[in-house]
């Protein structure tokens, strides 16, 4: 398994595809999908753009429907939810589907979606993807954070990093990494492995959310390592089921 891992979607070479993708935001759209699944939701169908959201959502039953999503971390007007994994809670998602959009994340998911297979992952459900992954054993394995508005972000990088160090010391003989991208991140993650929160607090992304209020539970839930068994897959272009 060749390793590969692209700080943002725009880095992804054009024209090509891999064997299979996994796209990350630890701030929080990743970790929101993975939640969401957890508890119930019957899918997660994710847009970069929110016109496409709307006119899709309208063709859904309203009563197993929830319109979830941020720009700049707020919620956004007329929607049910914003972007928080602490909010997806059974009693709300159980059985809905959720038509989900994002500042950053949607639009990385939307860059790979061609990918064979498609995972997302954050840190919570990273040791069940890694897993998933050390089953499927694709030849090629795209690693795609999704940064802030094109830039780099260090929480996408450290669980870039967590990723690859767990299937590098489950697969020593097959798994490779092949850029420097994932080799500075395997750094990243060894260097902040016990302190994950602290990292994602010190993050430009986890500054901004600090800057627009109380985020301390969100914060948590990001930062919680393999505690989910959940494998968000797509199941058709943008639409993300539990595996
Ligand atoms: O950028 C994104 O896709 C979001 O996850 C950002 S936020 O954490 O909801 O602000």
């Amino acid at each position: 398994m060749q390793l590969a891992y692209f700080h943002v979607a725009a880095d992804v070479p054009e024209g090509d595809s891999s064997d299979a993708a996994v796209v990350i935001d630890v701030l929080r759209a990743t970790t929101t999908i993975a939640w969401a699944l957890n508890n119930g939701a019957e899918a997660v169908e994710t847009f970069a753009d929110l016109d496409i959201l709307r006119q899709k959502a309208a063709q859904w039953p309203e009563s197993s429907r929830l319109l979830l999503g941020e720009r700049g971390g707020k919620r956004l007007d007329g929607f049910d939810l914003g972007n928080s994994p602490v909010a997806v809670l059974p009693e709300l998602v159980t059985g809905k589907r959720l038509f989900m959009s994002t500042t950053n994340g949607t639009r990385s998911l939307e860059r790979v979606r061609e990918a064979r297979r498609l995972y997302t992952l954050a840190l919570p459900n990273r040791r069940a993807v890694a897993e998933q992954l050390l089953r499927d054993q694709p030849a090629q394995l795209w690693i795609v954070g999704s940064g802030w508005e094109g830039a780099y972000s260090l929480e996408d990088s450290l669980a870039a990093g967590a990723l690859a160090d767990l299937l590098l010391d489950a697969d020593p003989n097959s798994a490779r990494v092949v850029n420097d991208e994932l080799t500075a991140a395997v750094a990243l993650w060894k260097q902040w492995k016990h302190d994950p929160e602290g990292c994602l607090r010190k993050a430009s992304h986890g500054q901004r959310l600090i800057g627009l209020g109380d985020h301390d539970a969100d914060f948590s839930c990001c930062a919680e390592l393999d505690q989910l068994s959940v494998v968000p897959v797509q199941v058709e272009p943008g639409v993300f089921c539990a595996y």
